[in-house]
């Protein structure tokens, strides 16, 4: 029962129907969270569901969760599911690969009568990306009791507008407490977002983990004054300080090798006037290892470093903690579900940790979960080239159906 297959046809029409929304001229996505293409994203998903005969509820951080009921409606549901919002330049897959497989797995078991003994869900969660309200995986954050709602709802975007009332304006301010929510088990398809199942010629990855990670805020404070007249020898250029940092950041990622990673993905230059020697500059960092000894290594490396270049420079550094999480291990018999998956279904697999953070982080904290990965075009990802073979989503839908099916007990 648990390798009926799914209809790769349709799951693939799906994801193209949904990359109309949002599309990019390079071929990517760009649905930012919150914004009317997350909603009409949204609304397109919640008809499907409503097609595919699912009750549709929604929590107050706007998650979405779409229940085919089962036998037993007492019994927790099986969960499926990750995101739809998308990086400024994501692609096609990011997030909306794991919500439409589940949309998939419901529509094959819709097809073949299959009754299950726990109801199942596809879920929606709010604002993984983290892009224009950080931190990233806000919506499963709040789930699980991570994030407070009210500290979430107060968020504001470089524009100023708070993340609670663009959640109402797009109509997503739901009804339900965020957690009082069961989740008997919770299993989640990815793109791979890196190149190893590609180099290795493997379809499936079976996570076993994700690595932890720890963001900054940094604030560099000099001194704004006339780029003419201004001696070299007396400047106190924030831009030149945060530089070094930023060198100094690079060269802390290089340090642990294979696995460390470390990037600055933002800074804002104050005024950012050619002609004005820069008065302060903010910019983000992200440190991430599957082992949390080295990410406090990291941790202590950064901020000695900053402390050190302070005094040198005549500049101010405050070095904010922004986000942590350590690294997080699934549940060894969601793992072996999705091994089984995959080797029933003859597909070619491997053990993987994921480089990226995924909602199944924080939902691993409250309930047994699992991930799947496959490969991804040369494993580039958060980039409008991101691609991935119709055949390969198929592999890791079917294989999704079949870790869900062996948890919610297929009964005929
Ligand atoms: O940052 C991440 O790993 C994910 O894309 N939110
Ligand atoms: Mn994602
Ligand atoms: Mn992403």
């Amino acid at each position: 029962m648990t390798n009926i297959p799914i209809n790769t046809d349709r799951l693939w029409a799906s994801l193209m129907d949904m990359a109309k929304i949002g599309a990019t001229e390079k071929g990517g996505n760009c649905r930012l969270t919150l914004t009317d293409l997350d909603k009409e994203g949204r609304d397109l998903f919640v008809q499907w569901c409503k097609d595919a005969g699912c009750n549709v509820t929604i929590d107050a951080v706007g998650n979405i969760f779409a229940r085919r009921p089962g036998q037993d409606p007492l019994k927790a549901p099986v969960m499926m599911g990750s995101h739809l919002d998308t990086q400024p330049t994501g692609g096609r897959f990011d997030g909306v690969l794991g919500v439409l497989a589940g949309l998939e797995a419901i529509r094959t078991l819709n097809d073949h009568a299959v009754k299950t003994e726990a109801p199942i869900e596809v879920v929606c969660w709010t604002n993984e990306e983290g892009s224009r309200y950080a931190p990233a995986m806000m919506g499963s954050g709040v789930f699980t009791g991570v994030f407070e709602l009210d500290e979430i709802r107060a968020k504001t975007d470089l524009d100023g507008l708070a993340f609670g009332d663009e959640l109402e304006r797009i109509g997503y301010a739901g009804q339900q407490k965020p957690g009082a929510h069961e989740v008997g088990s919770y299993f989640e398809l990815h793109i791979e977002q890196g190149p190893i199942l590609e180099a290795e010629e493997r379809t499936i990855g079976v996570v076993t983990a994700a690595q932890g990670q720890r963001w900054y805020e940094i604030t560099v404070i000099g001194q704004e004054s006339h780029a003419g007249p201004t001696p070299m020898p007396i400047r106190r250029d924030a831009l030149v300080t945060a530089s070094k940092i930023v060198q100094e950041i690079n060269r802390i990622g290089h340090h642990y090798p294979p696995h460390a990673c470390a990037t600055v993905g933002q800074m804002l230059v104050n005024p950012n006037s050619r002609n004005v020697i820069p008065g302060s500059v903010f910019l983000t960092v992200d440190f991430r290892h599957p082992a949390d000894e080295t990410l406090s290594m990291m941790d202590q490396a950064l901020k000695a470093f900053c402390t050190r270049l302070a005094d040198q420079s005549k500049t101010q550094i405050d070095v904010v903690d922004f986000w942590y999480f350590p690294p997080t291990h699934f549940e060894d018999r969601c793992i072996e579900a999705v091994r089984e998956g995959a080797r029933v279904a003859g597909f070619e697999h491997m053990d993987i940790v994921s480089g990226a953070g995924h909602d199944a982080v924080y939902i691993a904290g409250v309930a047994p979960t699992g991930m799947i990965f496959v490969p991804c075009e040369n494993g580039i990802s958060h980039n409008e080239i991101e691609n991935a073979s119709p055949e390969d989503c198929a592999a890791g839908c079917q294989v999704l159906l079949h870790a869900t099916l062996a948890h919610a007990v297929a009964l005929d």
